[in-house]
């Protein structure tokens, strides 16, 4: 088999690409930062919107613009940028050819087509049935149909990512077990494939229903059978961010985990106990037991915050010891504070990580507990918990990728850099305020899904307290920071990748299969693909294990803050 494939190696890094694989990536990530641009300027009408004093939409537009913000950042955004890690993970990684890299590109058109017919549907203006969508308000046809065509499409992906695995194996591209980075991509990949089970099995009869050959959708077992997709989707971000956590911690300081075996385990834990922690959505829906509802939630959910706490702890940790062994040793904290902040990557992962831990982690704990849900469900609490995890955790990790892939797998030098440098913070930093704003004013009550949360001349009106509006403008101004922190990660990407400054790098060339690829001693390369464990004995992170407790003490106030909070709701008098 001595079949001729085109590879270059990367001088800089070392990493080994193949010419069909980066192609691939290439135009995953360009449709990803397409969707986030649509997302992003949608996201400028929302806002406003839930600023009380300027309240700049019209219902129905709102609603729509609303429905289209979710759908291009949670789904179109998030998913191209996945499959492209996927394929980073599978062809870059194990240097080995991508596997069907024709039957790719047809996966790769149906989510654009997907994409596309599902933003007619809503751009049409009779589809703003959100971004859950839950029968039985029903929306065009082509609404279902296009979601249907991009998981289809992203389904494809999965598995040319898994048949390159197949191929790596067989061609033995490399020696061992698959790197750490791959295998948290082998998770989020297997997590993938049951969201999309999950998400056929509903949005299918939904289509039919839409077209009339399904007479009624019973609404609560849509929520159910919705849920197992829409929260495991979310475990597929999870644990792709977490993998590219790992990355750059090898990337940036070449730090190798704690313990890989833990680190795979916690892995594992996401796959075994994600879809359960599904139940959080569906706490206050009838017609489940509320013993189900707290096994589900309370004990098997906790298996998979565990897990996050798991990569929480092992990620710094990891860093710490690189930076320890590089001479930053004085003290608890002298290894963060001579951390490379200038780097976009590791700025942009750092406050990631942090985000996603503190205000993600710990609000999405006090949500998933049965009887405290009561005091925020469908409130705008909610949006807040989730901008922390998908927007500071998965999405700010993805910038950071981003910019160490501009010069490696685009080979442009990156625009601005001086921009890049400040971009993490403005985007990171604006964002974790509109969680914790919005977390404000949903702990006061005021709604999320209602389009005027005022309630303005209604015969049961309400009166919030000046907290929540106040909290609602602040909202509304760090969401405009954040947005221009959107912005300037746009400007930076397409600036570099369509007219920045050319890295002339060794270009494709042949290399037969049965020869394999030249080991890359570069530094990068090394760290990312290698194995190897510090050995957690003894006290290896101080610093990190100090965090880590600053973590369980916020955590457990937090929680017992919200116990009062729910006994004084209901007054016994
Ligand atoms: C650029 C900064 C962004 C800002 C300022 C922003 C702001 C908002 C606001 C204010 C809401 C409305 C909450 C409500 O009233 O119910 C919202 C909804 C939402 N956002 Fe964002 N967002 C941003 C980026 C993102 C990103 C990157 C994602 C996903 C990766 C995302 C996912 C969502 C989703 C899924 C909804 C809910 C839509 C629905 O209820 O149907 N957002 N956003
Ligand atoms: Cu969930």
């Amino acid at each position: 088999m001595a079949v001729n494939r085109m590879f270059r190696t990367c001088p800089a890094s070392g990493l080994v690409f193949h010419e069909p694989a980066e192609k691939l990536m290439r135009w995953h990530a360009v449709a990803a930062v397409v969707s986030l641009l649509v997302g992003g300027i949608l996201a400028i009408g929302v806002v406003l919107t839930r600023w009380q004093a300027v309240h700049l939409l019209p219902p129905d537009l709102f609603y729509q613009v609303l429905t289209a913000h979710g759908l291009n950042m949670l789904v179109f955004w998030i998913i191209f940028f996945e499959i492209a890690v996927l394929y980073f993970a599978g062809s870059t990684l194990l240097k080995c050819r991508i596997a069907t890299p024709r039957i790719a590109w047809a996966g790769f058109w149906l989510m654009v087509l997907g994409a596309l017919v599902n933003n007619y549907a809503v751009f049409r203006g009779d589809s703003s049935v959100m971004f859950t969508s839950y029968a039985p308000m029903g929306a065009h046809p082509t609404f279902y149909l296009g979601l249907i065509l991009f998981a289809v499409g992203a389904l494809v992906g999965c598995f040319v990512f898994l048949g390159t695995l197949v191929v790596a194996k067989a061609e033995r591209t490399y020696r061992g077990s698959v790197p750490l980075v791959t295998f948290g991509a082998i998770t989020a990949c297997i997590i993938a494939v049951f969201t999309i089970a999950a998400g056929a099995i509903i949005l299918i009869p939904t289509f039919l229903w839409s077209i009339g050959l399904v007479s009624h959708i019973d609404s609560l077992m849509y929520k159910t059978v919705w849920w197992a997709f829409g929260h495991s989707s979310q475990q597929i971000n999870v644990s792709a961010h977490v993998a590219v956590w790992y990355a750059v911690a090898a990337i940036v300081f070449g730090a190798k985990p704690l313990s890989e075996k833990v680190s795979r385990g916690a892995f594992l834990l996401y796959i075994l106990f994600l879809q359960l922690a599904s139940a959080h959505h569906l706490l206050v829906d009838p017609g489940l037991t509320s013993n189900w509802k707290i096994f589900n939630t309370s004990y098997a959910m906790y298996l998979a915050v565990l897990a996050s706490m798991v990569h929480g702890l092992t990620v710094p940790g990891a860093i710490e010891v690189a930076q320890r062994q590089k001479g930053y040793d004085h003290g608890l904290f002298e290894w963060l504070r001579k951390a490379p902040w200038g780097n976009p990557v590791f700025a942009a992962m750092f406050l990631s990580l942090i985000g996603f831990g503190f205000l993600g982690g710990i609000s999405g704990v006090m949500m998933g507990t049965e009887q405290l849900n009561l005091i925020i469900h469908n409130t705008i609490y909610v949006p807040g918990h989730f901008h922390a995890t998908v927007v500071v955790g998965t999405t700010l990790a993805f910038m950071g990728l981003t910019y160490f892939l501009i010069p490696v797998l685009f080979r442009r030098e990156l625009a601005f850099p001086g921009m890049a440098k400040a971009q993490p913070y403005v985007f990171g930093l604006g964002m974790m305020a509109v969680s914790l704003f919005l977390m404000g004013a949903g702990t006061l009550g005021v709604p999320r899904r209602h389009w005027d949360i005022s309630f303005a001349g209604n015969p049961f009106a309400h009166e919030f307290p000046g907290a929540a509006w106040l909290m609602m403008a602040l909202a509304a101004i760090f969401g405009l920071l954040a947005i221009v922190g959107g912005g300037m990660y746009l400007l930076i990407t397409v600036w570099s990748v369509f007219l920045g400054k050319k890295i002339v790098t060794p270009d494709f060339a042949h290399v037969r299969a049965k020869d394999g690829i030249a080991p890359a001693p570069k530094p990068v390369a090394v760290a990312i693909t290698g194995h190897g464990s510090i050995g957690a004995a003894g006290m290896v992170a101080p610093g990190t294990f100090t965090l880590a407790i600053v973590f369980l003490v916020s955590f457990v106030l937090y929680y017992f803050i919200n116990w009062k909070y729910l006994a004084t709701v209901w007054p016994l008098r």
